[in-house]
């Protein structure tokens, strides 16, 4: 039953009563998708991680199913998360690359999204936390002192409470519900990606002022909280947020949202910064990891889970209440800032067995944690290594709420909710990702192909391999997940197969 086009889904109704009867559904589980970023699927102790522990994700695991073989759609997070809301390939439109700070908004209204899906079916939708999808219906128009003219609430989330881009990027501000949170009238906020502004201090010409990490590369520009960012930022006050406290912000709206949802259904969003650039954890977390700032950004994440979780328990929620946790893209150690985080790595290992990481074609790069946590009664298993991808939120929980996608909406999405449930262990047919450079990947459970594309081996300044080659590249992951021989030249019908796949999906015309 996985991977069938939505639109030969039996009734939704029936779907539902499918799953009720074979593992007590309740009848609207709220939903809760926790996406951290740049998280590797080596980073967890439940998946093997040895120097850092992770012990609410691993509760969450062990209270459900955890998938070993998860991909996101893009190793970059941008792409990766227009994918997961829209169940439509980034590839398949343009200016859906990492997006800066001023962006426009990326999905437009008229798409269909996950959190249509939920608000079709009833359910209260929130967004928190790391947005990077653009704002605003056009591109450095935004108005940051008034109100943004085109938010998440025009793609279904009845609240939002984000930050624009990345924790990277300006504005450093959180927007909640189209405003700036804290919007403080005596300091204007205009920001700026193309020049500086006349008279403002840079990271480049002033680094006293940087007075709590220093960059490696990049994010020389606007200083704010004494780190130097991407983009060009003046004003903000008493709105600019504070590094250190960035997943107590998010983490405390997320709470407030469970709180005050608890008598209906809901559907939240809660993008973590963790373990994105700049790492820099609030104190309780400084100290308590052998790896340095990025081990304490990990266990940060873990804090926000367990916050979360500790919420639904106490609201009597965790029985009705489904959890999905994943990450956007893989990992990344030196991002951009002297952080240590490469120096102080020691053996651990944040791709787990898999080669490249984050912008990477290879498989660190979109081989990502997922686990589906599941109340009480309705576990089937523990782990599960069927194929899925990310790009079946859409249907999959479309299915599973009872909604009908419109036509020719998230027309990449299939349906894999019973795989998702832990209900079988049915592979995905194919899986396709994009690298940094929008070459495509294809995989299947046994093989994978990387189309030929230009670009640099090796991403000098991040040391990762990025996975391009001029030549057609074969694995065969069931031998050797770590894409250590490329075995195109003995293969060449499968190559000339797995391409072909690809070129039915890239041309497919919904
Ligand atoms: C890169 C940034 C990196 C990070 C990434 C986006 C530099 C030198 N590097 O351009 O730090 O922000 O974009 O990461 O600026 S993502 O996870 O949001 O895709
Ligand atoms: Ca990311």
């Amino acid at each position: 039953m996985a991977n069938i086009p939505i639109k030969s889904v039996l009734g939704a109704a029936a779907v539902i009563a499918a799953a009720q009867s074979c593992g007590k559904m309740p009848e609207k589980p709220n939903v809760i998708v926790i996406l951290a970023d740049d998280l590797g699927y080596g980073d967890l102790s439940c998946y093997g991680a040895e120097r850092v522990s992770t012990p609410n994700v691993d509760a969450l695991a062990s209270a459900g199913i955890r998938f070993t073989n998860a991909h996101c759609c893009s190793s970059t997070s941008t792409p990766s998360r227009y994918a997961l809301l829209t169940g439509s390939y980034p590839f398949r439109r343009t200016g859906t690359d990492i997006a800066a700070g001023n962006a426009g908004m990326i999905i437009r209204p008229e798409q269909y999204t996950l959190a249509d899906v939920f608000h079709d079916a009833g359910y209260a939708t929130g967004a928190f936390g790391k947005w990077h999808l653009g704002l605003g219906s056009e591109t450095a128009m935004q108005d940051w002192n008034g109100e943004l003219d085109m938010t998440p609430k025009d793609l279904g989330f009845d609240y939002h409470y984000i930050m624009a881009a990345t924790a990277d990027r300006v504005p450093c501000v959180f927007i909640e519900n189209g405003k700036v949170d804290n919007w403080d009238p005596d300091a204007p906020i205009e920001v700026r990606y193309d020049k500086p502004f006349e008279g403002e201090p840079l990271a480049s010409t002033n680094p006293e002022l940087l007075t709590k990490l220093v960059h490696s590369h990049g994010h020389d520009m606007t200083v704010v909280n004494g780190i130097g960012r991407i983009g060009y930022m003046k004003g903000g006050g008493k709105a600019l947020w504070k590094d250190e406290n960035i997943a107590d912000s998010i983490t405390v709206h997320a709470v407030d949202f469970i709180k005050s949802h608890k008598g209906s259904p809901f559907f939240m969003y809660i993008c973590t910064n963790d373990i994105h650039v700049p790492r820099y954890p609030h104190d309780r977390f400084r100290g308590k990891s052998p790896m340095g700032l990025r081990g304490e950004a990990v266990l940060q994440f873990d804090w926000t889970v367990g916050q979360v979780m500790a919420a639904l328990r106490e609201q009597g929620l965790d029985k009705n209440t489904i959890v999905i946790l994943t990450s956007d893209n893989g990992p990344v150690l030196d991002d951009g800032y002297q952080d240590k985080a490469m120096e102080l790595c020691g053996d651990h290992r944040p791709g787990g067995p898999f080669r490249g990481g984050k912008y990477s074609a290879f498989e660190a790069g979109n081989t990502v944690p997922f686990i589906v946590y599941l109340p009480e009664g309705m576990k089937h298993k523990s782990t599960s290594n069927a194929l899925v991808s990310q790009i079946d939120f859409v249907a999959s929980m479309a299915a599973l709420t009872g909604v009908e996608v419109p036509d020719g909406m998230a027309s990449d999405s299939r349906d894999s909710h019973l795989t998702w449930l832990g209900k079988n262990e049915t592979d995905r047919d194919f899986v396709v990702s994009m690298a940094l450079n929008r070459s495509l990947e294809i995989r299947d459970a046994e093989w994978k192909y990387i189309e030929p594309s230009k670009g640099t081996k090796f991403f000098r300044l991040t040391s990762i391999e990025s996975g391009y080659s001029l030549d057609p590249q074969l694995y065969h992951l069931t031998e050797d997940s770590g894409e250590q021989g490329n075995v195109a030249a003995e293969y060449p019908e499968k190559v000339e197969e797995m391409k072909n796949r690809l070129e039915e999906v890239r041309i497919a015309n919904f």
